[in-house]
């Protein structure tokens, strides 16, 4: 395709605002063609971002007014399936930002629907894959240059959390990255899940029980703890270290300027996910751009992954209550070889 690909952004909310900017100022050979929202007043505020943008209510809307080439879908994971199917009827080209759907069940509707076309046409917003540092450790991890790796040590922490966020979602809203990037850093599907609580943080809103440690087995033995902690208060981070056997790797580190005085040592560290995964987010959505108008319209997590990270996240709610749960998947299909 030499011609710009016309984005319709889905969902004109905080994430979906936060692509609409990307797009329009650090994205080449894309720009957002409608933005397609219920709230009409939103949907008017983010598309004042992207001149000459129209706006839809529903996609359906859209596609009957063959206003877009492709879909980037940034609605809440619960209303994603009645986006996509209709995307896919059409044909277009997708990236949802995660979950692929909030179920296993429908997750599995979403491949049936795009077994019905040529090929894959679904990439799934886990945006960790495409941040340099995860590069880099999966590339050490596969090169065995420090080892075997034995073990994956993951902190996912967060300042604080909005009044909607509830104790299911501290696996589906935010241990479902840790279930997509662990498998694809360690080269390993997860075998099961347990979660164990430690004492708690008064910090912690009434509501919540939390932090939790989530602990993965994955089908080569590696054993992964994932420290998952909304309450934090001092800022966002998120590390990972992998234990090899002949060495030990880590990344999520504060960067930039360390500011030694008075007998302390300062660095700023992020307070939200937009900032700590910027670069990730601008690089995922260029090689999804790059991937559509070259044709491949896939670059990076699929919906089969989407699924496999729906049935962990069943198994990681069933063990907020206790016990150890079984990733069980269905068949992989050889469409999403
Ligand atoms: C949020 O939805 C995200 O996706 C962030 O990456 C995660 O850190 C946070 O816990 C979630 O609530």
């Amino acid at each position: 395709m030499t011609t710009t690909l016309r984005i319709g952004v889905v969902g004109a909310g905080a994430m979906g605002a936060d692509h609409i900017q990307r797009i329009q100022n650090r994205i080449s050979g894309a720009t957002v063609a409608a933005v397609i929202e219920p709230d009409e007043a939103r949907a008017r505020q983010a598309a004042a971002a992207a001149p000459g943008a129209a706006t839809f209510a529903r996609i359906e809307d859209a596609i009957a007014a063959d206003a877009i080439d492709a879909a980037l879908v940034a609605v809440p994971g619960p209303f994603h399936l009645p986006v996509l199917l209709p995307a896919l009827e059409a044909g277009l080209p997708i990236l949802c930002e995660k979950p692929l759907t909030p179920d296993s069940a429908t997750s599995l509707q979403v491949l049936e629907a795009e077994q019905k076309l040529d090929r894959p046409h679904i990439q799934v917003g886990f945006m960790r894959r495409f941040d340099p540092e995860y590069a880099e450790l999966r590339e050490l991890i596969a090169s065995g240059d420090a080892g075997e790796l034995v073990m994956l040590r993951c902190a996912h922490r967060n300042p604080s959390v909005p009044d909607s966020y509830l104790q299911p979602m501290l696996i589906t809203d935010s241990v479902v990255h840790e279930f997509d990037v662990v498998p694809w850093l360690a080269g390993s599907p997860i075998r099961s899940v347990e979660v164990k609580f430690p004492r708690a943080n008064p910090r912690t809103p009434e509501r919540l029980r939390e932090p939790i440690l989530v602990i993965m087995e994955l089908e080569n033995g590696v054993l992964v703890d994932v420290e998952m902690n909304v309450s934090v208060q001092f800022g966002y981070q998120v590390t990972t270290e992998a234990v090899l056997s002949e060495g030990v790797a880590r990344i999520g580190e504060p960067k930039g300027l360390r500011l030694w005085r008075g007998a302390q040592v300062a660095q700023r560290e992020h307070t939200s996910f937009t900032t700590r995964f910027a670069e990730a987010y601008d690089n995922e959505i260029q090689r999804w751009v790059d991937a559509v108008r070259a044709g491949t319209l896939v670059d990076g997590p699929n919906a089969w992954d989407g699924y496999l990270v729906a049935l962990a996240c069943e198994a990681g709610v069933r063990a907020l209550e206790g016990g150890v749960h079984a990733v069980e998947s269905a068949e992989r299909p050889a469409f999403y070889a």
